[in-house]
């Protein structure tokens, strides 16, 4: 990844402990790594009671796979996004959000300045080389007063920033594993998305990017 592929950035330096890409917008580089193993874990028996899977959107099938934890799980299909406290495959409750998950949203946000994010939902998105997420703003939560907190784990993507409107400039910012994104207040309906993610190995994750976003749902 160089520089230019960067714009707007590139006055920080590539791996830089933190970044400030917005007024209240937070990159905390390597933070999931401090209980990578403890997360894996979590991730792992999330995924064995409620298996990813390629939801349908309004616009067609999704091409990352998701699945989610807590007390509400984002869903969609043909009518549209919304959050469901149950599995639609298994009509079961979503699995419990592991106290690591919430532990690591909690201190990303209040690295940030938002020290009382309670999380009652966490997405996970697993992306295969070529998958990505256009362009969208969150905004399917009851509330926009909390964060949303944004883990990397697995080969890296390129994260995309934008404004309030779909049309306005978006900074790209490579994401590698363990890295953390907040985002919040005047930012929190930022436009943002991913880039189709390049082919790549992690040791532990193989050819997959997961991404799980915390949010308060409910
Ligand atoms: O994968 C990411 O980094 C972002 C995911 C995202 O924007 C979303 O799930 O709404």
């Amino acid at each position: 990844m160089t520089q230019n592929e960067c714009p707007g950035l590139d006055l920080f330096p590539d791996r830089a402990p933190v970044r400030k890409p917005g007024p209240a917008s937070w990159l905390l580089r390597g933070l999931a790594l401090e209980d990578e193993a403890a997360v894996l874990a979590g991730l792992n028996r999330i995924l064995s009671a409620s298996p990813l899977r390629n939801m349908t959107t309004p616009n067609g099938m999704m091409s990352v796979r998701t699945s989610s934890c807590g007390d509400f799980g984002w869903v969609s299909d043909q009518r549209g996004y919304r959050y469901a406290p149950l599995d639609p495959h298994s009509s079961q409750p979503w699995p419990e959000m592991p106290e690591v998950f919430y532990k690591l949203a909690h201190t990303a946000a209040a690295r940030a300045g938002f020290g009382d994010f309670v999380p009652d939902s966490c997405l996970i998105n697993q992306y295969a080389a070529g998958s990505g997420m256009g362009l969208h703003q969150d905004k399917n939560e009851r509330s926009f007063d909390q964060p949303i907190v944004s883990v990397s784990l697995g080969i890296p993507a390129v994260f995309l920033f934008g404004g309030m409107k779909r049309t306005d400039p978006a900074v790209k910012i490579p994401l590698y594993h363990g890295d953390v994104m907040v985002w919040g207040d005047e930012d929190r309906l930022r436009y943002h998305g991913v880039m189709p993610v390049q082919p790549g190995h992690h040791p532990i994750l193989a050819n997959h990017r997961i991404n799980l976003t915390f949010r308060k749902a409910g």
